[in-house]
């Protein structure tokens, strides 16, 4: 009885595991052997070098530090992997396959040393079958084989993207799989799908038809008999609906299979305010054993949409305004090797700003995106990355039709999906500008290329709509014929930051409206936020919290207000990695609603506020928890600051250390308070008034700087010289204010001009067109009085310390910025022969200095110094000019006694 049960549980288990194994996929992404080495010529030459390998993990990439570090440029090259994986000898029976999530840019897979498979484009799956390479080693229990595997994300004309503002980081950046497969599967192999291509052709409230496009691979060697079962499950997980066909497969081959299954009636409908899902599972059984053989699962969404060139977008026959950002998918320190956590915390955080859209640029990403997506109800476009320019070959074309149809394949079933994007602002940087024949060679290649990618679209899918971004250029899309391609013409617009005001921003629409009789999505918008700089004077490219949301207010508001404009993404949900770029934060573009490491600006929250149905207030600004200001009147010890509060109710309470007030109505999702902010730590409350329970708490230090010095502050004084922003250094928590002309018995400079970037046909009044080397806190440097005379304080007798901050910004030859939109083009710099003596109440401190010369161009320099002030006497640091005008960009004083 006893060896009897042993013998059943035995037998379970076998069973069990056999079945289990039937179907497996499982990570192997620990310890891969790694060199980043572009000389080695091949695999042999790689497994000589082995033992220079680094342990890595997947995901990996090799570019975390040299994409922000100070120098110029970044590795793009080659980098090798390598693994013993150890299976049980029993998948010797079975399909053994690879699955790569994401290789950049390009891949080569070895498997015991043979070449099994390449790829290109590094964002997109792809699977490798790789049985045929194994030796399954029978007398043992487990086999072990070698896989190598070659990434590299060299720039190679013929792999898109060529040239674009984020960074192609190379690697292993997304998980790799063992996939284990019964010789009869549904086809993985092919594009990496999953066999199971659904459509609902028509859908209405009444009933939703389902069809199924099913392909199966039969490596067995002869024909096989199977069952098909396909079970639909309703959003409760209630079975719905099931039905089974017996199909005939042909060996070695995939066995494609069309099936209606009956409509499903009165369906619960997939929208963003009830994203009801369904599931489709489809079962492979033999048809003589009954053995089952393989299983998928799909998402199923029943919705019907369309997009209309006058009155927008509508979902389920309901107007709805389509709002939300874009995203990248790189993270702080982390680079594009980001774990799974970081997309699901990332579409969460979408929903809780109440996005209800999301442009998935420039490239397609993690699977958990569109998963998310799906269950959580926002609707999505994903693309892929043919951006700023083409090459004119047939590599180039043939890498962007497969990746068009990966992507494709790969996300056929998300209800979240309705949109096929592809190319972004391809004619930026147009080659053959000043050659008009070659000119139109070249723009005729590249409608030609967009009608190949679009002709593929629609034949893979005649049920969504397709779509190409382009930049502002209305006329330059149209003159080409680009515009008459897809089905929706995408438009990104920066009127307001790189150039002219957002008041513009009417004006372009209507002519793009005119000119392209086609669907309209603004698909980027965006102003750069850097956390650290506030102001009272918002304008144009300042980067500050407060220009940021009057920038996103303006185009908000105009949005709504126009129905044809049947979607915009901001760019972009968070903060990314552009190595090239020179913003207030090296390498970052930070036109984020959040940074990059997903802290919200001011402008999410105001988007909060806009667009949450929920009632909400939130303090603005309580992101700067530290400030200096200068107090209201002489000895009254108190700074009057507005504060404003983002809500969707009609009016808000604020109290300030338990004292209100008072009520402010909200107008257009703001209300304004003036407060009367003490020296130390203020408490603010704000409160709804309508017996909602509704508050947000805020608690902001004040350093409150007296008007006159006669009570020199203990903090010290800290002044951005030649800026009218405030600065707050987050990494050592020094809050700088900006700076102000001399009063007496005060402080200030005297004499000086703000500097102003040298660009042609547009001012940008802040930035450099170098990374000031030395510092993380290059807004400080990146402005400067120039022709400074002196700077004074009136303080009293004590022993004082006076650092003094300087950066030449004029040096040499400047590069071009790519990802500028106006087109700037920066007149040739004079190099600088600037020389200037600095004297601090009659000590030659600084003899005959020259920046340029003794320390540089574009790096920070601080030299502090000491000075002794007698009764009576103001502290005056003053700047004699030799050649050229002395500049000053900082500037603190502190008292030591
Ligand atoms: C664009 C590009 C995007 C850039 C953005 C910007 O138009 O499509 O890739 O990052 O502008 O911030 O300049
Ligand atoms: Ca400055």
């Amino acid at each position: 009885m006893q060896n009897r049960l042993l013998f059943i549980t035995t037998f379970l288990i076998i069973t069990f595991y056999s079945q289990v194994n039937a179907q497996l996929k499982y990570t192997i992404n620990e310890s891969w052997h790694f060199v980043k080495d572009n000389s080695i010529q091949d695999i042999n030459q790689f497994n000589s070098q082995k033992d220079k390998a680094e342990l890595v993990d997947i995901p990996h990439t090799w570019n975390v530090e040299d994409v922000t570090d100070e120098e110029e440029g970044f590795y793009r090259g080659a980098g090798w992997y390598t693994k013993e994986v150890r299976i049980p000898t029993s998948f010797s029976e079975k399909e053994v396959f690879l699955f790569f999530e994401g290789v950049a840019t390009a891949a080569e897979v070895y498997v015991n040393n043979k070449l099994a498979s390449t790829h290109i484009g590094g964002f997109t799956r792809f699977v490798v079958p790789v049985s045929d390479y194994i030796k399954f080693d029978k007398a043992t229990e487990f086999t072990t084989f070698n896989v190598t595997v070659k990434a590299d994300n060299s720039d190679n004309e013929d792999w898109p993207a060529l040239h674009a503002d984020f960074t192609f980081f190379g690697g292993m950046y997304r998980d790799v799989n063992l996939v284990v497969r019964e010789k009869v599967h549904f086809n993985i192999e092919e594009d990496a799908a999953n066999g199971v291509f659904i459509t609902t052709p028509k859908v209405s409230a009444e009933s939703g038809d389902i069809n199924l496009k099913v392909k199966i691979q039969n490596d067995e060697t002869s024909a096989k008999k199977v069952k098909l079962v396909t079970k639909i499950y309703g959003p409760n997980q209630e079975l719905v609906q099931e039905k089974t066909a017996s199909l005939k497969l042909k060996a070695g081959i995939s066995n494609e299979f069309n099936l209606e299954l009956k409509p499903v009636s009165n369906p619960q409908l997939w929208s963003t305010d009830s994203p009801n899902l369904y599931k489709v599972v489809c079962e492979i059984y033999d048809a003589k054993t009954n053995q089952k053989l393989d299983e998928s699962a799909n998402p199923l969404g029943f919705r019907w949409f369309k997009f209309d060139v006058d009155k927008g977008f509508f979902l389920n026959g309901e107007y709805l305004k389509l709002i939300g950002t874009n995203r990248h998918q790189d993270y702080k320190d982390i680079s594009n090797a980001v774990p799974d956590h970081i997309h699901v915390e990332d579409v969460l955080l979408m929903k809780a700003m109440g996005s209800n859209f999301l442009r998935i640029a420039h490239y397609p990403q993690d699977p958990a995106i569109l998963e998310l997506c799906d269950r959580l109800g926002i609707i999505t476009t994903v693309e892929t990355p043919i951006i700023d320019t083409v090459t004119e070959s047939e590599g180039f074309t043939k890498n962007c039709l497969s990746a068009q149809l990966e992507m494709i394949r790969q996300n056929y079933n998300h209800p979240s999906l309705v949109i096929w994007a592809y190319m972004n602002e391809i004619i930026l940087h147009p080659k053959f500008k000043n050659d008009k024949e070659r000119y139109k060679i070249y723009t005729d290649y590249i409608v030609e290329l967009a009608q190949k990618i679009e002709d593929l679209t629609r034949a893979e899918d005649p049920y969504r709509y397709t779509m190409i971004p382009n930049h502002n250029s209305v006329e330059r899309y149209s003159e080409a014929g680009l515009t008459d391609v897809p089905m929706i013409v995408g438009w990104n617009i920066y009127n307001g930051w790189y150039g002219g005001s957002y008041t513009l921003l009417p004006e372009r629409i209507e002519a793009m409206r005119a000119k392209v009789k086609k669907p309209m999505i603004i698909t980027e918008y965006g102003a750069g936020v850097d956390p650290r700089l506030h102001t009272l004077y918002p304008t144009r490219f300042d980067f500050t919290q407060e220009y940021g949301v009057e920038y996103h207010k303006y185009y908000l508001e105009y949005f709504a207000k126009n129905d044809f404009i049947a979607g915009a993404n901001v760019w972009n949900y968070a903060d990314f990695n552009s190595e090239g770029r020179i913003d207030a934060v090296q390498s970052i573009n930070n036109k984020g609603l959040v940074t990059l490491d997903r802290t919200p600006k001011d402008v999410f929250y105001f988007y909060q506020a806009s667009l949450l149905k929920e009632p909400f207030l939130a303090i603005a600004t309580k992101t700067w928890g530290q400030r200096t200001y200068v107090e209201d009147k002489d000895g009254s010890g108190i700074s009057t600051m507005p504060v404003q509060i983002f809500s969707n109710q009609n009016e808000i309470e604020l109290v300030l250390n338990g004292k209100s007030l008072g009520v402010k109505k909200v107008v257009d999702k703001i209300a304004v308070f003036e407060v009367p902010f003490v020296d130390g730590t203020n408490q603010l409350v704000a409160k709804s008034t309508n017996g909602i329970y509704l508050e947000d708490f805020s608690a902001i230090r004040i350093n409150v700087l007296p008007i006159s010095l006669k009570n020199f502050p203990a903090s010290g004084i800290s002044i951005n010289v030649g800026d009218q922003r405030f600065f707050y250094d987050d990494q050592i928590k020094q809050a700088w204010m900006f700076d102000r002309a001399y009063t007496e018995g005060g402080w200030g400079h005297i004499g000086g001009e703000p500097y102003v970037r040298p660009v042609k046909n547009a001012q940008q009044p802040y930035g450099a067109k170098k990374t000031i080397k030395g510092t993380k806190n290059d807004p400080l440097y990146q402005t400067q009085l120039k022709g400074i005379e002196q700077y004074r304080f009136d303080v009293p007798a004590g022993v004082y310390e006076v650092k003094l901050h300087f950066a030449e910004l004029e040096g040499t030859k400047a590069k071009h910025l790519p990802y500028d939109l106006t087109e700037e083009t920066l007149e040739v710099a004079k190099i600088t022969n600037r020389t200037f003596s600095v004297i601090i109440n009659g000590n030659k401190v600084l003899d005959k200095m020259d920046i340029l010369g003794q320390y540089g161009e574009y790096r920070a320099v601080k030299i502090k110094s000491e000075v002794s002030v007698k009764d009576g006497e103001p502290l005056i640091v003053d700047f004699k000019k030799i050649v050229g005008e002395p500049v000053l960009n900082a500037i603190e004083i502190y008292k030591k006694l």
